[in-house]
């Protein structure tokens, strides 16, 4: 296997467990939509007949509302299209029937009545089918299966791509892009129909398809006839719709207009024509989503304009046609900050920049915020910016993509990292405000549209991410954006039941090795808060301590040869820690009750200082933690090797590859780390292994066999930078 069909592999179950299930032999489609192939309907019928003849071996046939049934009929379509709703959960009772997306599942059957999939709408019919293909691709569904039903907790369930209209993708691990090659859309959409069905699979249903450093060329008409609208076709069937990310200059350099100011009246026509052009060839357009005044990207303060003027111009050329919503990104800061002065600090950016504008947006726009306050550290705290806006709507980012976590080269298993983030607890107005809750409609401040978008690089490789292991950290988005109080251990056993095998060994294999990554990561990275020591200039991948002051990007440690730590009080510091509503402020403030975890992205205390949980100094928390997390990776070979034979060779292998190679750089990030701090502080390690260090990584590795093709020498500073 190459890795191609993901979790949608639908292996043949084992014979004794195919015995116990339910021997389907007709897929009946009913209603007006059996015979639109674009409609997801249409779509689920294909999808149950291919997937259930695959994992139960046997032939199944596709029929409409004419054909016979029996109790070997699986009968499905929207509520509406059945005429009898005998047992289905009524509106008197909650049910997930009357939610958009929604579906409800009923696999029973006897001689009199068929089993049945009713979705609340097209989409939720095609959700439900995905949903009965994965409990019976698990070996989880038997005759004797209860109904059930389920709805996704917000509308909004998104992909944003950053893929560049050459064919290159910004962060991107797995090859080049699925959509875009040479400066338009590719020929050759197939692999994109094929995310397509992956996304509808985990229940996403929109995808902003270009890098959020937009080429306003994708807004030509040319490429919005013979690009654009192939893309949106392609997905359409699978419930999935496509957004564009937008470049705010683009009235100046696609439309020769002298300006690209939000409040001049030709740069507003200019957006509502090339709007009605784009709904022309994407009638159900997502929406658009928009990077300003970031990172040297142009944006309304450009013309001395607010945030929201800037925002609300997209919001009137969208709201003349559909539904379509603009997602400006909170991602606004000055990647040139200056050090000196002690009160800057860019996890300070979003809320300095939005929190004042909150309800000075248009009922369309979502403000959309990275998760953490800085850049998708290996831990940060919650983006206060989540409790800080009220009247305007906001939705978090996640990232797929493992920019700051070994990108895709290391296997680290992100959703506990999510997890926590959803489970956090804001307290605002002194009352109980999970994050997973504030982003639903039923939340504290009843969003309409809110929800979930993530930075997500697949590209063509057939890994599709670069790692067969990274692709748990897509179905698990997925699963939680739809279901966000879901467990992360328990969507990764579904995850290697889908992609790697039933068996009981290898599920509690992966599980626990995938479990331990991120863990490990920390481990030997960044700990106590103080982000991932990566490379902070441009590549953020092997370690470079030393790289991240004495910049003006603000992924700062001011680490001296005394003291690290951000000083992020209100008292001494950038005062970020006033940001949090009153309850969680206060725990930030003062390092007697910062957790642990996030002392050094609060504080700025001395190497010496002692730690609540273990009594162990800073500096030697450091040691510890870095050699333990790098001995965990060691272990991670090892514990794959077990699973040879029991997974099919060809991933084994690549994976086994990859694994092997993690485990070498975990020594890099140890060793690089361990000695660029024992060099700043002097202070030595109680248990040796730190000080006197000897090369043990050799710094050159002679070989007749390496030839260096399209590489050059570059200046490091080695060992520290690797
Ligand atoms: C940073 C990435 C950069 C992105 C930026 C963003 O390094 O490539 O353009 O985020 O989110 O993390 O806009």
């Amino acid at each position: 296997e190459d890795g191609v069909a993901a979790w949608l592999r639908y292996a043949p179950l084992p014979a004794s467990t195919a015995a116990n299930s339910p021997a389907i032999d007709t897929v009946v489609v009913l209603g007006e939509e059996a015979r639109d192939e674009t409609s997801p309907v249409a779509t689920a019928g294909r999808e149950l007949v291919d997937g259930i003849s695959k994992i139960l071996g046997r032939a199944v046939a596709l029929g409409d509302a004419s054909s016979p049934r029996t109790s070997s009929t699986l009968v499905i379509g929207t509520r509406d299209a059945f005429s009898s709703l005998e047992g289905v959960p009524s509106s008197s009772s909650p049910s997930p029937l009357d939610h958009s997306d929604g579906y409800w599942i009923d696999p029973s059957s006897s001689s009199s009545s068929s089993a049945r999939i009713l979705g609340h709408d097209a989409r939720g019919v095609l959700y439900g089918a995905f949903a009965y293909l994965s409990k019976l691709a698990q070996g989880e569904l038997s005759v004797e299966s209860a109904a059930w039903g389920s709805a996704p907790q917000a509308p909004v369930r998104w992909i944003n791509q950053w893929d560049n209209m050459d064919g290159s993708i910004e962060r991107g691990y797995g090859g080049r892009s699925l959509f875009f090659e040479g400066g338009a859309v590719r020929d050759d959409l197939a692999r994109v129909k094929e995310y397509a069905r992956l996304m509808a699979s985990v229940g996403l249903n929109g995808i902003v398809i270009n890098n959020v450093n937009a080429n306003a060329s994708l807004l030509s008409e040319a490429s919005l006839r013979d690009g654009v609208k192939r893309v949106a076709d392609t997905m359409r069937p699978y419930g999935v719709r496509i957004g564009l990310a937008l470049n705010f200059d683009a009235p100046r350099t696609l439309g020769g207009l002298a300006t690209s100011d939000p409040l001049d009246a030709a740069v507003v026509e200019w957006w509502t024509r090339t709007t009605q052009l784009v709904y022309h060839y994407v009638p159900d357009l997502l929406g658009y989503t928009i990077k300003a005044n970031s990172e040297g990207q142009p944006g309304p303060l450009s013309y001395g304009r607010t945030l929201a003027e800037g925002a609300n111009l997209f919001a009137r050329a969208l709201a003349a046609h559909g539904d379509g919503l603009v997602f400006y990104r909170a991602f606004v800061y000055d990647h040139h900050l200056r050090e000196d002065n002690p009160k800057n600090d860019r996890a300070s950016a979003a809320v300095d920049f939005f929190a004042h504008l909150d309800g000075a947006f248009l009922d369309n726009v979502v403000v959309q915020v990275k998760f953490g306050p800085i850049d998708f550290q290996v831990r940060e705290p919650v983006s206060p910016l989540l409790a800080r806006l009220r009247k305007t709507k906001a939705a978090i980012e996640f990232m797929v993509a493992q920019e700051y976590m070994g990108q895709q080269t290391h296997a680290v298993y992100l959703a506990p990292q999510w997890q926590e983030v959803l489970s956090f607890d804001l307290r605002v107005d002194g009352k109980p405000s999970l994050v997973r809750d504030i982003l639903s409609p039923a939340g504290p401040f009843a969003w309409p549209t809110t929800g979930y978008t993530a930075v997500v690089n697949v590209g063509r490789d057939t890994t599709w991410l670069g790692h067969h292991l990274a692709m748990a950290n897509l179905y698990a988005y997925g699963r939680l954006a739809w279901a966000p109080a879901s467990d992360a251990r328990a969507l990764l056993d579904e995850w290697t039941r889908l992609t790697w095998s039933t068996d009981a060994e290898v599920v509690a294999a992966v599980g626990s090795l995938l479990m331990d990554t991120w863990p490990a990561y920390e481990g030997h990275s960044g700990n106590l808060g103080i982000q991932t020591l990566c490379d902070i200039l441009y590549t953020h991948y092997g370690p470079s301590p030393a790289s991240q002051d004495g910049n003006g990007w603000g992924q700062w440690t001011r680490a001296d040869a005394t003291a690290l730590g951000m000083d992020r009080t209100v008292a001494t510091g950038t005062g970020f820690a006033g940001q949090y509503p009153r309850e969680v402020a206060a725990v930030y403030e003062d390092p007697a009750t910062t957790p642990d975890n996030l002392l050094l992205w609060f504080h700025h205390v001395p190497y010496t200082h002692p730690l609540k949980s273990s009594g162990k100094t800073v500096i030697q928390h450091f040691y510890d933690a870095h050699y333990e997390g790098a001995a965990t990776v060691q272990t991670f070979p090892a514990r794959w090797a077990r699973l040879r034979g029991k997974v099919d060779d060809a991933r084994w292998a690549h994976v086994a590859f990859k694994l092997a190679y993690q485990a070498g750089h975990a020594l890099v990030w140890r060793d690089s780390v361990c000695r660029f701090y024992h060099a700043l502080s002097g202070i030595a390690d109680d248990k040796q292994r730190v000080n006197n260090y000897k090369h043990r990584i050799p710094l050159a590795v002679p070989s007749p066999n390496v030839r260096l093709d399209g590489y050059s020498p570059v200046d490091a500073r080695l060992p520290e930078a690797a």
